[in-house]
């Protein structure tokens, strides 16, 4: 009972940090130079994209439907993932992150960030042309069918009737469950939560920060984050039932120490639902 409540006081805590989060300075922090810097492999988010495009063309990724967990405010993770699947769902816990979103599927202006290097890049991984971005562009907004509320501490994450009875066919889920959990129970609760969302035998593609304590959703916006290694993320995993594929590692390099956060690495986990 006193646990229960204990952990319902840190879970309302996060939920009040997020409420000013601001999603153009956070896009800012961490989708530009140097973290997202296209003419370096070493750089945050090209390593990002090339884990996800692996992860999506190796040919065991198939069906209908996937789904983001925690998709703030960025695209860039459906990227590889919108050419495998017919639908995607996109999801986060904060409207101003979906209007953000919906903004871009809208194209009607008014975008925080230009995700046109990212198409770019994305396209050159698939061994396509850069200039076939804005048909990689039209696919998105064709495939993706909504923004939907989600919080990953409900034991039912999503609205019931959005999603089908058997589940998404894949789940992506970037820099969430850590960034929105006050310990490491909540964070693995929160996994076997979404879990609930995928389908037996459906795919789970989980990156996330190692070794991090804070970030900043904002200017003086310092949202406490669950320092993780990588012993306790196969950990969590094996514990809410998934069957680790793939662990791959990067450790950042000391010019990525930008000042927004004290993450030190990051992880890209493949796994599967038993
Ligand atoms: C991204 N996926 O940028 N339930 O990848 C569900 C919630 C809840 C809740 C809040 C964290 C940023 C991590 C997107 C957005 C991820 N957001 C929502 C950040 C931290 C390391 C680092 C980061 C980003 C909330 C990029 C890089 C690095 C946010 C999202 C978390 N520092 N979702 N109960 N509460 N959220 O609105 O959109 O989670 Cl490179 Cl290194």
């Amino acid at each position: 009972m006193m646990q229960d409540k204990e952990q319902e006081k840190g879970i309302a805590a996060m939920a009040a940090c997020y409420q000013t989060f601001d999603p153009a300075a956070y896009l800012q922090y961490n989708y530009t130079p140097p973290r997202a810097d296209f003419v370096r492999k070493d750089s945050i988010v090209p390593w990002k994209l090339a884990c996800l495009h692996r992860a999506f063309t190796e040919g065991d990724v198939s069906g209908d439907l996937l789904l983001d967990i925690g998709s703030g405010p960025t695209l860039y993770q459906v990227l590889s993932g919108c050419e495998v699947f017919n639908r995607v769902l996109m999801t986060d816990f904060l409207e101003v992150n979906r209007a953000e979103l919906r903004r871009w599927l809208q194209d009607a202006g008014g975008c925080s960030l230009d995700w046109t290097p990212y198409l770019q890049h994305v396209c050159k991984l698939e061994g396509r042309r850069p200039s076939a971005w804005t048909e990689k562009a039209t696919r998105l907004r064709r495939v993706i069918a909504d923004v939907l509320p989600v919080d990953v501490h409900c034991s039912q994450p999503v609205a019931p009737d959005a999603l089908p009875p058997a589940g998404a066919d894949c789940l992506v889920s970037c820099f969430c469950l850590e960034s929105v959990s006050p310990d490491l129970p909540a964070f693995t609760r929160a996994l076997g939560n979404i879990r609930k969302l995928l389908r037996p035998d459906g795919h789970l593609m989980l990156i996330g920060a190692l070794g991090e304590s804070y970030y900043f959703g904002g200017p003086g916006l310092r949202i406490p984050v669950v320092p993780l290694d990588e012993a306790q993320v196969c950990a969590s995993l094996k514990e809410t039932g998934f069957t680790l594929i793939r662990l791959e590692v990067y450790n950042l390099p000391s010019d990525m120490r930008v000042g927004v956060d004290d993450v030190t690495g990051v992880f890209f986990a493949k796994a599967k639902r038993d």
